[in-house]
Formats: C-alpha cells, structure tokens, sequence
C-alpha cells in the first residue's frame, strides 16, 4: 500500500502538469500544494526541493500540512523521475507497460521530447529559430508514432511527458504569443493541428492528447493564457 504522497505544484509549470497527470492516471490519493514561483516560500529549498523547483514530493512521514514538512518524509524530484516513481508504486496505472519492448519505446519517445522538441519549442517560441526547424522535431515525433493510438499505442508516460508543453505551445501559438513574426503562429498551429498534409498523424496524435481526461483536468487555460498574455508582451518589443 503506497505511502502518503504530497505534490508540490504550480499550474503554469509544464513540468509539474506531468506528474498531476500521473496522478490521476494512477488515481492516486495525494494532497497539492501550489507553489507561487514567484514569492516561493522559505522553507521550500532547505525542507522540499534545494534545486528550489516544482514539481516535488514528499513521500511517506507523518500527516503533517504541507507547508510544514516533515524530515522523515522522502523528498523526489524531476518531472521524469516522479512519473516514474508514481508508474511504480501503481503498476496498474499501465503508465509504464510491463513489456520490455513497450517501456523501451516509452523512453525512447520521453528521449526525444527532452533532447528534440522541447529545445526546439523554446527556441522557435523564443523567435531563436525559424518555424521549419521546430517543424523538424516535431516530424521527428511524428515518424515515432504508431499508426493509431497514444505515443506507444496505449496511454503511457510518453504521452505524459509531451501533453503539457503541446497544451502551452497551442495556446501560445493561438494567441500569436512568442518572439516569432507576428500573425505565424496560428499558421504554424493550422499546420500542425489540420490532420492532413505533412503533420497529418501529429494532427490526430495532438487532439487525442489534448482531449485525455487527466490532461484537461489539470490544464487551465484560462490561467495560462493570462499568465503568458504578460510573459511575452515585450519579447516581440
Ligand atoms: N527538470 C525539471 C524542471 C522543473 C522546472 O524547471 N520547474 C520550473 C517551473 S516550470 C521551476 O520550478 N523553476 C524554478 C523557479 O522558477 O524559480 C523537471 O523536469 O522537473
């Protein structure tokens, strides 16, 4: 029987969004305590996380409120790993397959959403690169993909680790948010989100992600939308 897990969250972060969709995937009891990043609280970094980053657990240890860690709860970190540690202790979630050749693929998807898409995103939404080279990673993706289906074919962590930067990268291109030439971005989203053309099976793959219950459950549109309307104010400036 899992211990006591409490999550350390906030809901701009990508990172921290994978491991609330762990959790409801594996429908795992937790308690959330967001963090405002920026008034973080003192005892964050010395009690929960020295890298003084979301997301976080305190695992196991006695039921204390969260904003008063207890130093015999276990503390992990790192989007990946927690997904991994939440795969663990619910193997029923199916979060990670038990076939040898499905975990291998997961990580081998989860590889390239670290090393490939994600720097490509930020570079392009920083307007640090042309839309044809984050177009590559995301054909990189792509050619991954199963003809129908999740990442891997079933739901797993593969999908876990992309869905929150696909749900902040279709809102910032919606909104033409970014450092890219301005009115490109719901080009560059019609591109990707058409399901026909070059990005045919990403367009599928990127609706079926967006429409998981466990992803729209923890993603807030509304709040992320305002939240970057003044993170990229200035960046076109
Ligand atoms: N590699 C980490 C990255 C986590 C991360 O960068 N989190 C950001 C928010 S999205 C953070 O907490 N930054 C600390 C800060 O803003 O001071 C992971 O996968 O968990």
């Amino acid at each position: 029987m899992p211990e006591r897990i409490v999550l350390y969250t906030a809901k701009i972060c990508p990172y921290a969004q994978r491991a609330e969709i762990a959790l409801l995937e594996a429908k795992a009891p937790n308690v959330q305590y967001q963090i405002d990043l920026q008034n973080k609280p003192e005892w964050y970094a010395p009690k929960v996380n020295p890298a003084s980053k979301v997301p976080a657990i305190a695992y196991g240890g006695p039921d204390v409120p969260p904003d008063q860690p207890s130093p015999e709860s276990v503390k992990l970190a790192e989007s990946l790993i927690l997904v991994e540690f939440i795969a663990d202790l619910f193997p029923e979630s199916g979060i990670l397959p038990t076939d040898p050749v499905l975990r291998a693929k997961t990580r081998f998807f989860i590889d390239g959403v670290s090393t490939k898409f994600v720097p490509a995103w930020h570079a392009y939404s920083q307007g640090k690169s042309s839309a044809e080279e984050f177009y590559k990673a995301v054909e990189y993706l792509q050619s991954l993909l199963p003809t129908e289906g999740y990442a891997i074919g079933p739901y797993s962590a593969a999908d876990i680790a992309i869905s929150p930067f696909l749900g902040r990268a279709r809102v910032t291109l919606l909104n033409d948010f970014g450092g890219y030439p301005a009115g490109e971005g719901p080009k560059v989203l019609e591109a990707l989100s058409s399901g026909s053309g070059r990005f045919a099976r990403f367009g599928k793959y990127l609706s079926d992600v967006l429409a998981r219950d466990s992803f729209k459950a923890t993603f807030d549109e509304a709040y992320i939308t305002e939240r970057y309307t003044a993170r990229f104010a200035n960046l076109r400036k």
